[in-house]
């Protein structure tokens, strides 16, 4: 197993390469998509969670991912030992339509092929993807974790509902309203996921690229009056039965399976890891299952994180944990503080466990 970090749009620099490999970090997952980006209720040095108008505004539609830019990106992690193990989360700017089944939804698909080419072209060997209407919403934040640390959790269900122009938690318009986001049911959701991957996989395979699949955050049947897909465990198997593709994969993420109601954690982990899906794991703790749950620092949350680790190690798993979302620590760098803290746990963890393996 490889640690790895993930850094935002905004954090893809040296200095950033640097701190992950001062942490014993050798891979790295990056995001693309710039959340922050006009954002009046997020700080920057933390995950974004925004207010009801959502995160900030999505990118340029015509802008695809760059070649000459992955292959920068991958060329200057290079340099400090670090490897580009996945990009997570597909812009709205690029597939609103794909979510919504819209007017543009051929012309998005090719979009996205192309940049899945791009990709692999640039060794990039996953793509993390949220299909999600809503998109991470409906969270609060407080000072939850140990010591007063603020952290994000959820404090009841969330059903106000989309603005119209909002997509996935971003703005995909010049103004929201009037009006909402059309009505959508689950099984309209689960049918949009399958035109999506029919239409990328075979691309994806033949690029070299997995597409890993992320749980809903938070895992409600649904949010702000959308439907969710994968908020139970067993709805990440109907995921993996629409193909057996190797490149249909799961961005694992252990908080948000955990907050589901049904969930397993550790039957779920066994039986995912042995099927060999995960691409790679969101290494997060929490307290609490939906509607109310709070996010936690690594060690103190209701997961036992060494039996997680222990799993993996037994079946196999061979890819990247990266620390997910960490409480802010009270310190003049709560981002690098909360991340160093959770990667310092997590090298332990997986120095223990190799040490146990000899
Ligand atoms: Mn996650």
């Amino acid at each position: 197993m490889k640690l790895g970090l993930g850094l935002y749009r905004h954090q893809l620099d040296d200095d950033h390469f640097r701190f992950a490999a001062q942490a014993g970090c050798t891979a790295l997952v990056i995001h693309m998509v710039d959340y922050f980006n006009q954002a009046k209720g997020n700080k920057a040095g933390d995950q974004p969670t925004g207010d009801l108008h959502g995160w900030g505004r999505a990118g340029d539609p015509t802008q695809l991912w760059e070649q000459g830019f992955l292959e920068d990106v991958v060329r200057r992690a290079k340099k400090h030992g670090l490897e580009i193990a996945a990009i997570e989360n597909f812009d709205p700017a690029h597939w609103h339509d794909v979510l919504l089944d819209g007017p543009r939804k051929a012309e998005q698909l090719e979009n996205i092929k192309t940049m899945v080419r791009r990709v692999g072209a640039a060794g990039i060997p996953c793509i993390g993807y949220n299909f999600s209407l809503a998109g991470v919403a409906g969270r609060t934040r407080g000072t939850y974790a140990r010591g007063s640390a603020e952290a994000v959790g959820m404090e009841g269900p969330v059903d106000d509902p989309v603005p119209a122009g909002l997509v996935w938690n971003m703005q995909v318009a010049d103004t929201l309203g009037p009006g909402t986001m059309p009505p959508c049911t689950h099984e309209q959701l689960w049918a949009r996921l399958n035109d999506f991957l029919t239409a990328v996989l075979p691309v994806a395979e033949a690029s070299g690229v997995a597409l890993a699949a992320h749980p809903d955050d938070p895992p409600m049947p649904t949010i702000r009056g959308t439907p969710r897909l994968v908020y139970q465990p067993q709805l990440y198997q109907k995921l993996i039965d629409l193909s057996p593709s190797p490149s249909n994969r799961l961005e694992y993420c252990l908080g948000s399976l955990a907050e589901m109601t049904e969930c397993d954690l550790y039957a779920c982990t066994e039986s995912y890891a042995q099927q060999d899906r995960i691409a790679y794991v969101h290494f997060r703790n929490v307290r609490g299952k939906v509607p109310t749950y709070k996010e936690t620092f690594v060690d103190e949350g209701d997961i036992d994180m060494p039996r997680i680790v222990r799993i993996l190690r037994d079946q196999g798993f061979k890819g990247v944990l990266i620390p997910d979302h960490a409480p802010q620590m009270a310190c003049g760098a709560p981002w690098h503080a909360g991340m160093a803290f959770a990667l310092g746990y997590m090298r332990a963890l997986l120095q223990t466990i190799t040490e146990e393996n000899s």
